[in-house]
């Protein structure tokens, strides 16, 4: 085993006595402050690893788990690497999605964002919502694997950035970056979010791009795929007729600390993971679920609205290489959540359906999602434990 990854491991798996423990490990009192500076969500996250210890399978050992880490754990060779592996998965022609079904899915990574357009209906607000997102993190982490990239997939520490997202080494604009923020754009009015299910609409102030990315790694790249336009205070329909032709055009992006202060500091993240014990609940807090919450948004839309232009469209927003970073930050949330009470914690709620509109049946662990042309159908209650090899491999550190 490489020494960096038998480092982590120590870290994560000899919290000393805890190696022998066959109960989940105590969750201790935070102070105001520990929340307030990610001390309490570090800690969150180590207790967690420390539950998963004896949850690996058999296809999952320490020896071949992926271990997830934060942007900024990476070091600048290993950033280069992966940001090399994902131009690599954008430069593969498409040859699993057909051509007459999406003429404009020219590369795998077109596909591969269609594979989300195409279900949108299908997996947001609704019960398939945290367990298609974990499995299709885990496509893109094997599609990453095919091209150099064999480390675990890494996350975006909202924390880190509430002031200043612009300023983070996610979005710095440097070769080890995910490319900058858009080009400024001044005079924009603020997005109006009218969201079904709530009396007043939700107010976002513009952020300090809104044009092309314009430096670092990803200001050459191409958007094929849409527009597709979500009417606002309607349901997100799956399979979209239009946006299927080839449409070429820059990355925009938008960052914004707004979201980010309202939804995805260290305290809204850590009283996300304490504050509920259902599925129900922390599903549809961090979600802005009008049936579950007043407030209409969370720590989700918080994380697409920071970074702004094609990451807000719910149907393209993986065309932002910084969606898997964005989105991999709420799998951690909810992997930490889970393993706080795992055997508790194995179940989803609600129907298959975007508010469940049009009505369809409670999701249930004895679904099967299907992620088709990337990936193969899993049982949901197979995507329950990260380390069973089954087919999941990974944890966060
Ligand atoms: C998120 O946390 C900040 C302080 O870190 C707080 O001001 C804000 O009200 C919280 N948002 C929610 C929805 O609780
Ligand atoms: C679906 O789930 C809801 C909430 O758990 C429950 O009230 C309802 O009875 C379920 N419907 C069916 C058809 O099982
Ligand atoms: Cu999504």
């Amino acid at each position: 085993m490489a020494p960096l990854k038998t480092y982590l491991l120590s870290l994560l798996l000899t919290a000393s006595p805890l190696l022998a423990h066959k109960r989940d490990l105590p969750i201790p009192e935070f102070t105001q402050e520990e929340i307030d500076s990610g001390a309490a969500l570090r800690e969150l996250n180590r207790i967690a690893g420390a539950n998963a210890h004896r949850l690996f399978g058999n296809n999952c050992s320490p020896a071949t788990v992926k271990i997830r880490r934060e942007w900024r754990a990476l070091s600048k060779p290993e950033r280069r690497q992966f940001i090399a592996a994902v131009k690599c998965i954008m430069a593969k022609p498409n040859t699993v999605l057909s051509q007459d079904e999406v003429p404009g899915a020219k590369s795998l990574y077109d596909a591969i964002v269609w594979a989300h357009a195409d279900r949108s209906g299908y997996m947001h607000m609704s019960g398939n919502f945290l367990v298609f997102h974990r499995y299709y993190l885990h496509t893109y982490e094997r599609e990453l694997a095919l091209c150099g990239w064999d480390q675990g997939l890494p996350y975006w520490e909202w924390g880190l950035d509430v002031d200043a997202p612009h300023l983070s080494p996610v979005f710095d604009g440097s070769d080890t970056s995910l490319g900058s923020d858009g080009a400024f754009i001044p005079n924009r009015p603020p997005r109006v979010l009218d969201f079904i299910g709530f009396d007043e609409p939700t107010i976002i102030p513009p952020g300090t791009g809104g044009g092309c990315v314009m430096k670092g790694p990803f200001s050459d790249m191409v958007v094929r795929l849409g527009p597709i336009d979500v009417l606002p205070g309607e349901p997100i329909p799956s399979h979209p007729e239009e946006g299927r032709e080839e449409n070429p055009r820059c990355l925009e992006r938008d960052l914004n600390a707004d979201p980010l202060r309202r939804w995805n500091t260290f305290r809204n993240v850590t009283e996300l993971i304490l504050g509920y014990r259902t599925i129900r609940e922390f599903q549809g807090t961090l979600d802005g679920d009008p049936r579950v919450t007043r407030e209409s948004m969370g720590a989700h839309s918080g994380g697409h609205e920071a970074i702004g232009g094609i990451a807000v469209n719910p149907m393209l927003s993986p065309y932002d290489p910084a969606f898997w970073l964005t989105h991999n930050m709420l799998e951690r949330v909810y992997w930490i959540w889970q393993l706080l009470d795992f055997k508790n914690r194995q179940g989803v709620h609600g129907t298959g359906t975007f508010l469940n509109m049009p009505p369809s049946a409670n999701v249930t662990v004895e679904d099967e999602l299907d992620l088709s042309p990337h990936n193969g159908p899993v049982k949901i209650k197979d995507l329950m434990n990260s380390l069973s090899g089954a087919p999941l491999c990974y944890v966060y550190v």
